[in-house]
């Protein structure tokens, strides 16, 4: 620089300045250019989907981009009143008690390595649990767990590339199977657990698959491999120190963490080979007994995300206490595996040296966290600490060649279908932990924020910013068309057990102290709309919503109740509720219906008890002109 001519020196001043303009949305024509990649005119659709988790709210944030709208959120750990989910009966049995969940990671079903359209999964840490959503109607129809063994689901559930599993792996080891200790024993009593879920094929009903006794670190990410690598699934970990207490500093010491591979076909086979032992009705295959399951490789510094590439070739490992990426070859990871080259042995798990499997340095910067990647080849880091993504180049020379900033501290990132084996390369969306000045001031505790960023020029291009509610982890963008969702449930392929079809069918059943109401709801009426009821009795109503027209969904509320529900067109629900006291208690349709929505309502007439009623009353008895 010094033995530049000055006028030479302005001129790569002002180059340089013009580089950076395509990155700064914030002003005059750039702004305006971000606006218009945004822009959704009115009545058209975004291009894609992006699910994004609700962190320990517990449930699912469905976005449209480019536009960076909030759809709607999917129920999934946590009841949600407007809809009555966790109060009818199905969801209430599903979430069997618990009202919480710490939901990190979305993972949508894949075929061949690519989005199938078909399912979306989502781990709750805390009660090692895995929900799937079906995207038909995006609801949540299983919640699979507590995992038998397993504490803490944080590596969970990253499908595998024909969604044959879902897995998951302790965060924090305890005693296998848990039982009285000191926290002292951790090394001696102390197991992680990494559980591989089936998924059946046809309807993604999960199962359990099999178990793997791991030593007691704690289990962080995984990721599936894909192409040469399928097969295989990766989970990274911290603390193999060993540390039980003051874990910021002494899970900090080692130069090397691990990654695990995961043969999960070997593991299959050797548990249907009867070699695993029953613990807490799961079958654990112990690595010390048997062999050619799983293997660790050394990592730098307390890793966070692993990433397998599109091709399956690399698994990229963010060090978060190292200013870089480290990048290992499958096909050495193979080589070495298959050569039965173990420079050591930690209870049972062989250990792979990592000379033999290394394969490059990514210097990308400070605390990096989770990889993505698009359709050129490149790879996007986020940098936690330095609050900027990296992009970098998959292959020799393993350069940086991009920076963008974000705001702040993000920590994953989502690329449209960035997990696939074939990324679009569209737009990356950082997903930022702290938003501090970004928003109107609410108070201390501000919204999470979100950037997106448009992939498709030379360089990374911020587009637009957007709050999220707390607390989104990971999250996934499909492409929009692979999504078909019903917009009504066609009333003849009902199949709930308490369904009407025809308004003739409307009644109520009484049998001793069990009310049944098969109760109607159509604009805009409920049928019947007077329950006669005694004191003491638990009543059942089966609301079935008779209409077949887009978007018309009834509610039903019960008076100074915990009770109400939301049935959308064509669906059935039963919600109980208790008689408690003789008296008149009204309900009412809570979801604005129609014009004559206010009218919908009825009362429930709770008679003392002993009142002699009638055990069968239908409907159109009184409703019959
Ligand atoms: Cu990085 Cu739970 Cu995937 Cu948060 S995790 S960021
Ligand atoms: Cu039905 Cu409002």
């Amino acid at each position: 620089m010094k033995r530049m001519l000055p006028i030479v020196a302005a001129a790569a001043v002002l180059a340089w300045l013009a580089a950076q303009a395509p990155g700064c949305a914030t002003s005059g024509g750039g702004a305006r250019a971000a606006a218009q990649k945004v822009y959704v005119p009115p009545g058209e659709h975004d291009a894609y989907y992006g699910f994004i988790s609700g962190g320990h709210h517990g449930n699912v944030y469905v976005y449209g981009f480019p536009s960076c709208r909030h759809i709607t959120t999917i129920p999934v750990f946590t009841p949600e009143p407007a809809v009555g989910y966790g109060y009818d009966e199905d969801s209430k049995a599903m979430l069997g008690g618990r009202t919480w969940g710490d939901a990190h990671h979305p993972g949508l079903s894949e075929t061949d390595g690519n989005y199938d359209g078909r399912w979306l999964f989502i781990n709750d840490m805390v009660s090692a649990r895995i929900a799937r959503i079906d995207l038909k109607d995006f609801k949540t129809r299983q919640i699979y767990g507590p995992i038998p063994n397993l504490s803490a689901a944080h590596a969970c559930p990253f499908p595998t590339p024909n969604t044959e599993y879902v897995f998951a792996a302790s965060r924090f080891s305890v005693p296998v199977p848990n039982r009285p200790a000191r926290v002292e024993d951790y090394g001696k009593d102390f197991r992680g657990i990494i559980a591989g879920i089936k998924v059946d094929p046809a309807d993604g009903t999960m199962s359990m698959g099999f178990e793997v006794l791991m030593p007691p670190f704690a289990w962080d990410l995984a990721d599936a491999g894909k192409g040469p690598s399928h097969g295989y699934t990766f989970f990274t970990c911290y603390n193999s120190e060993g540390a039980f207490d003051s874990l910021e500093i002494k899970a900090s010491q080692a130069e090397m963490d691990y990654i695990a591979v995961v043969d999960w076909r070997a593991a299959q086979k050797a548990v249907d080979a009867g070699q695993a032992d029953m613990i807490g009705g799961a079958p654990v295959l112990d690595p010390a007994k048997v062999k050619g399951v799983v293997w660790l490789f050394p990592v730098p510094k307390s890793p966070h995300g692993v990433d397998v590439d599109p091709s399956g070739k690399y698994v990229c490992a963010s060090g978060k206490l190292q200013a870089e990426v480290s990048v290992y070859s499958f096909e050495k990871i193979a080589a070495a595996i298959a050569a039965k080259k173990h420079e050591s042995e930690i209870q049972g798990v062989p250990v792979l040296a990592y000379e033999d499997v290394f394969e490059a340095k990514v210097p990308v910067g400070l605390g990096p966290l989770h990889t993505q990647f698009d359709d050129k080849g490149y790879a996007y880091t986020s940098l936690f600490l330095d609050s900027q993504i990296a992009k970098w180049k998959v292959g020799p020379p393993w350069d940086v060649v991009d920076k963008i900033d974000v705001y702040y501290s993000i920590g994953h990132l989502m690329a449209s279908e960035g997990d696939t084996r074939n990324p679009t390369g569209e737009y990356v969306v950082a997903l930022d932990k702290l938003s501090k000045d970004r928003y109107l001031n609410v108070g201390p505790t501000h919204p999470e924020a979100a950037q997106l960023i448009d992939l498709r020029g030379p360089r990374m291009e911020l587009l637009y910013d957007f709050p999220t509610y707390l607390e989104p982890h990971y999250a996934q963008m499909i492409r929009a068309e692979k999504l078909k969702p019903f917009t009504v449930y066609p009333l003849e392929q009902s199949k709930h057990p308490h369904a009407i079809k025809r308004a003739e069918d409307a009644r109520i059943e009484r049998k001793g102290n069990r009310v049944d109401v098969y109760l109607l709801a159509v604009r805009t009426h409920f049928s019947p709309d007077i329950v006669r009821v005694n004191e003491g009795d638990d009543v059942y109503f089966h609301v079935t919503n008779l209409e077949q027209d887009d978007d018309i969904a009834h509610g039903f509320g019960i008076l100074w109740s915990n009770c109400n529900m939301q049935i959308e067109p064509g669906e059935t629900k039963t919600m109980h509720w208790k008689a408690e006291k003789a008296g008149i208690i009204p309900f009412y349709c809570s979801n604005f219906c129609s014009a004559l929505h206010q009218e919908m309502q009825g009362f429930i007439e709770v008679n003392p008890r002993g009142t002699v009623l009638a055990a069968v009353e239908r409907a159109e008895e009184k409703v019959a002109p």
